[in-house]
């Protein structure tokens, strides 16, 4: 049967094979297109390659330690959605199957003919590039859904219509993560705790690998490392800071482990072919997996993190799901069996890349109904399918600490991001093996450019916690994670517009400049928002990076000298090793923190600062976005305050940006810094709602052309203007 539908978002194309051969597949030929991007996970370029010589992208979810880079074998997730780019258009194709999918792109560029070799008509056809597509399913039906843009935010807004939106993430959770396989006991995790404050470094949540469980029981702790757990959470909660311990999808078989035996009783592990229970060798031993694709599994493991049926655990202790692609030490290829069998007698084969994906949601649905329903959970996943954006973050998993591996998170991040998942990082420093000082602090800087940002090291490391480097580095490592918790009100901003408008937070050059060539193979920088362009350093011992700054009619601003350039342009920027280069783009508005504290949550009620970076009109235009941080409110009780920012003619206005929303702050704006004003000005006034106007004392630098308020008490959410004359 073969149905084809158009509806409002997209079209969509449904082949239904009642019993067909175990294989299936479909050809796309995109006639204009060269530029095709997604597909995730793979240590690869952001714009796909052409894979002619037969190395097709794979799409199986694997657990690869340590893997190669520059490879289009499958990782930990799969998203089986691609979009292909060319000026004035931009669509996509999401080929909803989880079975093992092999994708193949083959690019023809557009070859000009003379009028000697065809016709004049063909002549005109055939400049035109195009790139066939070609998508392989081991298995399942061909349900396929064509997104037809134009622009690539209409785009992401189809895509989102059929998969959700990035879930909004608690605050804390956008601050800096310390992870380490392992810390090892309470003691470690209270020296780690207390070396941040001593080094005067924020950070807001302390990771727990498997051995903090007793023999990988996950829900359990190991009683000598650990013996009182609610005591190490309250220290923890004490600086506002929260735990994650992680939770892997393997059960250790053992009748003394009750959460085995439950879920043996219920007959709620994947089963083999022969009709017993699936079992494999992982961390624990001989072990069976939840089969989480059974929805009464989800209900019954999602109760699994309520405070009474998880001892030890408070409301500060989140999640972070491993191994769950899943991971079988001794299975195929370090997985299961193809033939192992799921809830509806369905084999492993034909939902493999979805497994982990049910995982983070139950592990979600669990976080959120231990807070009956009040608390947004976080939940970090390392596999992951088309959607998993609803439930948490995503991390790319084992990578190596290599300069090549800093290099490629960008790439990899930007793919993740433009295929719905915003929430997206890489281990900092690098899991595997020991960064040098300067890799280590290159890669806090990009990091703390990067939407997920923790340090993570694997076993037999040597400790690199930031301040085991020297006094120097220490501080440049200090300065980077200060910079992110500065920009923390733009970040959460940036997630809100993921959370409600599925724009990405990451975004590769091509998606804010879909008409400029030049941007759609740029992979070494990026936009956060639309209005900050990064390029981390990326290359040991650099005295300069080549940053290309987009846009004919666009201006940009160095964050850190203020100098201004002109766009459509490179520009060879000088860096030291306390250089992380961003650019503010003419035309923004960016809220920041001014004053930074021990975590997030010490920071609710520090000052704000707006930095208005004006574009060739001298105009500007920005927005904020500001709630509780950690419950639903924002979303049942319409608590939040949404603001937008304008600059134009001399004056900026702080306006209510949604009328449907409401939270009081006590916070006010206490400092603009206003970049590209080319005169002085003669007087600076504020103008409250009730009109009165009270002079402000100002500081001009005519040289850099910028023009400095401080001292301010503007309330964050309050109506008011100020008056540059
Ligand atoms: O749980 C241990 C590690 C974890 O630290 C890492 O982040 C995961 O990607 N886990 C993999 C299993 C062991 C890998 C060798």
């Amino acid at each position: 049967m073969f149905v084809f539908r158009y509806c409002e978002y997209c079209v969509f194309i449904l082949i239904l094979i009642p019993i067909g051969p175990a294989s299936i597949g479909l050809d796309f030929c995109l006639h204009g297109f060269e530029h095709l991007y997604g597909i995730p996970q793979h240590a690869e370029s952001h714009q796909l390659k052409n894979t002619s010589d037969g190395d097709a992208y794979r799409l199986y979810n694997l657990d690869v330690y340590g893997y190669k880079i520059h490879d289009k074998m499958g990782i930990y997730g799969s998203v089986p959605y691609l979009l292909a780019h060319k000026p004035g258009r931009t669509l996509g194709i999401f080929w909803l199957n989880a079975s093992e999918t092999l994708v193949e792109i083959n690019t023809e560029p557009a070859v000009k003919y003379t009028l000697t070799q065809m016709g004049p008509v063909a002549a005109k056809q055939k400049v035109r590039c195009r790139t066939d597509v070609h998508w392989m399913s081991e298995s399942g039906i061909i349900d396929v859904f064509l997104l037809t843009g134009p622009t690539p935010s209409d785009v992401f807004g189809q895509y989102s219509y059929l998969t959700g939106t990035q879930a909004m993430p608690p605050l804390f959770s956008l601050g800096y993560h310390q992870c380490r396989w392992n810390y090892e006991d309470e003691q470690d995790v209270k020296a780690v705790d207390a070396g941040f404050d001593e080094h005067d470094i924020p950070y807001d949540v302390m990771w727990l690998d498997i051995e903090h469980t007793e023999g990988k029981r996950y829900f359990t702790w190991d009683k000598k490392r650990f013996p009182n757990p609610r005591r190490m959470q309250e220290l923890l909660r004490s600086k506002n800071r929260k735990l994650v311990v992680i939770s892997d999808p393997h059960i250790k078989i053992d009748p003394d482990y009750s959460v085995y035996v439950k879920a043996k009783e219920q007959g709620f592990f994947v089963r083999n072919h022969e009709g017993g229970d699936f079992e494999g060798v992982c961390w624990p031993g001989l072990s069976s997996y939840l089969d989480f694709t059974n929805p009464k599994v989800r209900e019954w493991y999602s109760g699994l993190f309520i405070f009474s049926a998880y001892q030890g655990s408070t409301d500060i202790l989140y999640i972070w799901n491993d191994m769950n692609e899943p991971s079988v030490f001794r299975g195929p290829e370090l997985t299961m069996r193809k033939n192992a069998i799921h809830h509806g007698n369905w084999e492993h084969r034909e939902l493999h890349n979805i497994y982990g994906f049910y995982q983070q949601m139950a592990t979600a649905e669990g976080l959120i109904q231990r807070s009956k329903g009040k608390e947004r959970p976080f939940v970090l996943t390392r596999s992951f399918f088309a959607g998993s954006q609803k439930y948490g973050a995503v991390w790319t998993g084992d990578n190596t600490a290599e300069w090549s591996y800093l290099k490629i998170s960008i790439p990899m991040l930007l793919t993740l991001s433009i295929t719905g998942i915003s929430f997206c990082g890489a281990d900092v420093g690098g899991f595997v093996g020991n960064p040098e000082a300067e890799l280590l602090v290159r890669w806090y800087q990009a990091g703390a450019y990067q939407p997920f940002f923790r340090g993570h090291a694997t076993m037999n490391t040597k400790r690199r916690e930031p301040w085991l480097f020297g006094e120097e580095n220490t501080q440049l490592i200090r300065e980077a994670i200060r910079q992110r918790y500065a920009l923390l009100p733009y970040w959460y901003s940036l997630f809100y517009r993921a959370h409600v408008a599925a724009q990405p937070v990451m975004r590769p050059l091509w998606i804010e400049f879909p008409e400029e060539l030049d941007t759609f193979g740029v992979e070494d920088e990026y936009m956060l928002g639309s209005a900050l362009l990064v390029h981390p350093v990326t290359e040991p011992k650099a005295s300069t990076v080549d940053v290309f700054l987009p846009g004919s009619n666009e201006v940009w601003y160095d964050s850190k000298t203020f100098a201004l350039w002109e766009g459509a342009r490179t520009v060879k920027i000088p860096v030291a090793l306390d250089t992380i280069p961003v650019f503010q783009r003419g035309g923004s508005i960016v809220p920041v923190k001014t004053t930074i504290g021990k975590s997030t949550g010490c920071m609710t009620d520090s000052p704000y600062g707006l930095r208005v970076a004006l574009s060739t009109k001298d105009s500007a235009v920005g927005e904020f976005y500001l709630d509780d941080g950690h419950s639903f409110q924002y979303l049942h009780q319409k608590q939040f305050l949404h603001r937008k920012f304008s600059f134009l003619s001399g004056v900026l206005i702080n306006s209510c940006a949604d009328k449907r929303g409401h939270y009081p702050s006590k916070c006010v704006v206490e400092q603009i810094f206003v970049l590209g004003l080319k005169k002085q000005p003669s007087s600076v006034t504020t103008r409250s709602s009730d009109g009165k106007d009270e002079p402000v004392a100002f500081t001009y630098c005519a040289q850099m052309s910028t023009l400095h308020l401080e001292k301010l008490s503007l309330n964050i959410g309050a109506d008011w203007e100020v008056h540059i004359r």
